[in-house]
């Protein structure tokens, strides 16, 4: 994007594991690049979006967002595709800050922060993101001691690096899954929480204490019929079956959140986890929510959550991100702002999670590229604020430490 003499880009992300009402990424489709080569959505931008957008003070976010949605009014924009809404908003909002000379978190009109958010990082990944060696998605861990991003992904590393010592001594390690996390060979989700407690203690640090862990179960993909399928185990569980395995986990393993514990349709689960979880932990909407403001309103008035995931390509720009957020916090809700577990070297996440003022922020695991562009785009942010790390929101306060001493 070319405004004056400044010139800004912004590429948008992919999600392997996604909920069925958030915005559609607009592939070509036939057999080049497997069907997901992007030309016609590059297209759309060079032409019908710069159409519309030629001529748009940057300044002015919300008319840019409100022109892409009247190119395609449909709630999952899948005429126009995600992706091309999602990378023309973002530019937008980087052509602005470039514009200002002002960082892209000042941008989003918050103010100065009084506080960063708090990594959330992925260890092991499993289900979409790692062929199901595990049906769970993301096994992570949030820094709860650390005061700033430096100690917080120091601490994320050394738990990084414990959990492949265990896993290397096990002869267990299969690779990296998608988000960076060790892809490992274990025989039960207990063994996997047992190994993240490893690596914890390991790196010197007191389980719960010092770090605690979160998990996105991403149980959409799970829910079979009425309950859910833990294929890695041969297992299917009715809601309450499942309900009860995450609460005797949550017993054993010093767990502060869970993502979609249970699929975006099953309502009725959702309400249960957080009347059982929701006091002492974060019960994390993200299938179940897709960062849209309407629903975020509604599964607060049913009970359903207490935090919700914002990705700005779920809501498919930036304005309509940011009313999910401000929907989220009128209903008293802790927000993480997350990347996609398909992504690129785009940091806008990292501004974006500061200039909102998130809970947390999760991008996936401290290895690989687009993941540690990210994380040194929040020290970079860091270097620039004295401030801390925000504390872990009320939801996310478990009295569980570890059972393990
Ligand atoms: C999620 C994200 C990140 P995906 O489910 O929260 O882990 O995954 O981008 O595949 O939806
Ligand atoms: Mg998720």
């Amino acid at each position: 994007m070319h405004c004056g003499d400044v010139s800004a880009r912004a590429i948008a992300p992919a999600g392997a594991s996604r909920g069925s009402a958030e915005a559609v990424d607009r592939r070509d489709g036939g057999t080049r690049l497997g069907g997901m080569d992007v030309t016609e959505a590059v297209a759309a931008v060079n032409e019908e979006v710069r159409a519309v957008l030629l001529g748009v003070d940057v300044m002015d976010q919300g008319r840019a967002d409100q022109l892409l949605d009247e190119l395609d009014p449909s709630p999952t924009r899948e005429r126009l595709g995600g992706n091309v809404t999602t990378a023309a908003s973002l530019a937008v909002l980087h052509a602005a800050a470039a514009l200002r000379g002002v960082p892209v978190w000042m941008q989003l009109g918050g103010g100065a922060p009084t506080a960063l958010p708090r990594p959330e990082v992925q260890i092991i990944g499993g289900g979409a993101h790692a062929a199901r060696t595990v049906d769970v998605q993301d096994f992570m861990i949030v820094p709860m001691s650390a005061r700033n991003v430096d100690e917080a992904l120091v601490q994320a590393a050394e738990v990084y690096l414990g959990v492949g010592t265990a896993l290397k001594s096990r002869g267990r390690v299969n690779g990296v899954a998608d988000e960076g996390g060790h892809w490992p060979e274990v025989d039960s989700h207990e063994e996997a929480l047992a190994l993240l407690v490893e690596g914890i203690e390991r790196a010197g640090l007191i389980p719960g204490a010092d770090v605690a862990i979160s998990l996105d179960l991403a149980a959409s993909e799970l829910a079979e019929g009425e309950g859910y399928r833990l294929a890695s185990e041969g297992l299917w569980l009715s809601r309450a079956e499942w309900l009860s395995r995450l609460e005797q986990w949550c017993t054993e393993f010093p767990i502060v959140a869970l993502e979609d514990p249970f699929g975006e349709f099953d309502l009725e689960g959702l309400r249960a986890a957080t009347e059982l979880f929701g006091d002492s932990r974060l019960v994390i909407g993200d299938d179940a929510v897709v960062s849209s403001a309407e629903r975020i309103s509604e599964a607060a008035a049913a009970g359903r959550c207490n935090a919700a995931l914002i990705k700005v390509n779920q809501a498919g720009t930036v304005t309509a991100a940011a009313e999910a957020v401000r929907a989220a916090r009128d209903a008293g809700w802790s927000v993480i702002v997350s990347a996609r577990s398909g992504e690129t070297e785009d940091v806008s996440v990292a501004h974006l999670a500061v200039g909102w003022g998130a809970d947390l922020i999760k991008v996936g695991s401290i290895t690989r590229g687009e993941r540690t562009a990210k994380w040194n785009e929040l020290l970079r942010i860091a270097e620039t604020l004295d401030v801390p790390l925000r504390p872990m929101p009320a939801g996310g306060q478990t009295s569980t430490r570890t059972n393990r001493g």
